[in-house]
């Protein structure tokens, strides 16, 4: 079986001193067992990258971001370049997360740029992709997920097998509303046939569930054959909760 993958999207919370407070509470409470089936990182809004890699370096947890530019370096007022995340050691950034492309604009094609970026930089990208619930309710949920991750896989080429893709189901998103494990499985089984068909290497792609993760309804979820792990929202900034969905893993 894959080693789950469970990753904290702080999303924009945060403070240097909250964020000590829950690294510690974190590190106190990840024992060896946990270590064992998953791995773990946590995404910070990029200010608090350096007190990561600081509070973090040489410990169980691995830590990375929630967005890069599509650009290497440049006249680019605001934005933060893949090389720029990889001088603060991150190991992954999240990419096409559903509120970005909902506030932000981002579509399809920058996505993939941004993959790109990541890739080139090191660094492995967590390709968000998700149905509206109007896509679900008009039966178009398998042609939306397929649409977002063909983009990216194009963009990448030989890379494919490099990414890490979240399945997160926009109308679950903040909602408390979350998929069943039939319905999760369901789409992550047709994520995993077109990883699959994209590169011979695709054992190494991991597919996470996001959308209201949380300690309730963790386990069913992270049993299903084609969900690898989790991208927690809200339950990742309680230390006692994260923890527990970390203990959930099969
Ligand atoms: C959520 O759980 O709401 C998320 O958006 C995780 O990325």
């Amino acid at each position: 079986m894959t080693k789950k993958l469970i990753v904290g999207n702080w999303k924009m919370n945060g403070s240097l001193a909250t964020n000590a407070g829950l690294l510690q509470a974190l590190l106190a409470g990840l024992n060896d067992d946990a270590i064992a089936v998953a791995d773990v990182a946590l995404c910070a809004s990029s200010p608090y990258l350096a007190q990561l890699q600081t509070l973090l370096q040489g410990t169980a947890l691995g830590w990375g971001a929630q967005d890069c530019s599509a650009h290497d370096s440049g006249a680019y007022t605001g934005e933060v370049a893949a090389a720029m995340l990889r001088d603060f050691a991150c190991r992954y950034v999240i990419l096409g997360h559903s509120e970005r492309r909902q506030y932000h604009g981002e579509n399809d094609d920058l996505v993939a740029q941004k993959a790109q970026r990541a890739l080139a930089a090191g660094i492995t990208p967590i390709v968000c992709v998700g149905e509206t619930l109007a896509d679900r309710e008009a039966g178009r949920t398998e042609f939306v997920v397929k649409r977002q991750l063909s983009a990216v896989i194009h963009a990448v080429g030989h890379c494919a097998s490099e990414i890490v893709v979240a399945y997160e189901p926009v109308w679950a998103i903040g909602t408390g509303r979350t998929a069943t494990p039939e319905q999760a499985q369901a789409v992550h089984a047709v994520l995993r046939s077109q990883l699959k068909a994209a590169s011979a290497h695709s054992s190494r792609n991991r597919i996470l569930y996001g959308g209201s993760m949380n300690a309730a309804n963790a386990a069913e979820l992270l049993s299903q054959p084609d969900i690898d792990g989790g991208l927690i929202g809200g339950a990742s900034l309680k230390a006692d909760e994260f923890l527990s969905i970390i203990a959930s893993c099969p």
